[in-house]
């Protein structure tokens, strides 16, 4: 079986671990292969080094290196060089780059330096993580550099600020008034995403960030076209749960869009292309949106990963439902 995810962060990161124990455990699917495309509109230079969050998110946390307290970063992490760098006056200080964790980001910015492309430098960081080996292949959503970018509204007027500033620097509590995606518009898909989505047997949304995590892979040339296209099944699982994200400020990133934080608000972004919605019991009652042909499946406890079992729990229900809706 051929599966394929598009991610984000925590979030997805969590859910493809969930999903990689599910086959495992599974002695018909164990063999299946996963591809995943990572968000990489959250990259951001600081220090003059190359910041990759999501990737970084999901090769630790695939790999078995992450935070598990704060779903990102490396595990046992100290933060001797930020302290450092403090001492001289250097920022940001918001954005907390732990010691193990410049490694990689040092190793990356090296790889850039010498000419070599995001999925070449992915592929790598990949092979250290045990990624192939476990039947895990992870693509950056594009080798063209994308930020997300978010406009805000200051007592002075409107300002740009980078995704990572607004999201991390203040907490998304900042009045935002739309989202600009940098580099977007000229970003093709790295090699091998597209084809990945048309040749999938099953391609399944985790439930990460409908707008600065999906929705920035959804608007790579070409990504949205492959998805309508494909003849595999596309699922996913909602990150809302009753109006809420589970984690983050996933509503705040939707009120901006002017789109209702809801599951069904959610599959309203995906209802092009999506086959089937897995929803938490509590939002059950959501009819899908107009015009699509599924109806949202509730899942049979609160659609929460918790911890690693229940994310393997959780993303078998998503293969389960897409296996009976492919
Ligand atoms: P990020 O890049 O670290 O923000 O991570 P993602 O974009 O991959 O995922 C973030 C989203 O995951 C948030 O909107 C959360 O609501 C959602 N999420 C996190 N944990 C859970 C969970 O246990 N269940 C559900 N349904 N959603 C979750
Ligand atoms: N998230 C935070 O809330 N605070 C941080 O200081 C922080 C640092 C950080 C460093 C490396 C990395 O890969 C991720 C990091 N994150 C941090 C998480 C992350 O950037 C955001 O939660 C997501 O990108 C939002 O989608
Ligand atoms: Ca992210």
């Amino acid at each position: 079986m051929r599966i394929t995810a598009l991610a984000g962060g925590v979030g997805g990161a969590r859910f493809l671990r969930g999903l990689r124990d599910a086959l495992d455990a599974d002695p018909v699917l164990a063999q299946s292969e996963i591809t995943i495309i990572a968000n990489t509109g959250d990259d951001i230079t600081l220090f003059g080094l190359r910041v990759s969050p999501d990737v970084d998110t999901l090769l630790y946390t695939l790999g078995g290196g992450i935070s598990e307290r704060q779903g990102w970063g490396r595990d046992e992490d100290t933060r001797q060089v930020m302290g450092e760098l403090a001492a001289y006056g250097v920022g940001p200080q918001w954005f907390g780059l732990g010691d193990k964790d410049l490694g990689t980001h040092i190793a990356r910015s090296l790889w850039l330096g010498e000419g070599a492309t995001p999925s070449e430098i992915t592929t790598r960081l990949a092979q250290r993580w045990g990624l192939p080996e476990r039947g895990l292949r992870l693509l950056p959503m594009s080798d063209q550099p994308v930020e997300t970018h978010v406009i805000v509204t200051r007592p002075e007027g409107p300002e740009a600020i980078h995704f990572q500033q607004w999201w991390v620097g203040e907490g998304a509590a900042t009045p935002a008034e739309r989202f600009a995606a940098v580099g977007l518009d000229r970003a093709v898909a790295a090699p091998g995403v597209l084809d990945a989505i048309r040749e999938a047997d099953i391609v399944l949304l985790p439930p990460s960030n409908p707008i600065v995590s999906i929705g920035i892979i959804l608007g790579v040339s070409g990504v949205r076209d492959a998805l309508r296209g494909t003849p595999a099944p596309v699922v996913g699982v909602s990150p809302i749960i009753s109006g809420k994200p589970v984690r983050g400020h996933a509503d705040t990133c939707l009120e901006v869009v002017g789109v209702e934080a809801s599951a069904r608000g959610v599959a309203g972004l995906y209802a092009d292309f999506l086959d089937g919605w897995l929803v938490d019991p509590q939002d059950a009652g959501q009819p899908a949106p107009a015009g699509v042909r599924w109806t949202p499946r509730a899942y049979d406890a609160p659609l929460l990963m918790g911890d690693r079992a229940g994310a393997a729990r959780l993303a078998r229900a998503a293969l389960d439902l897409a296996l009976e809706v492919g």
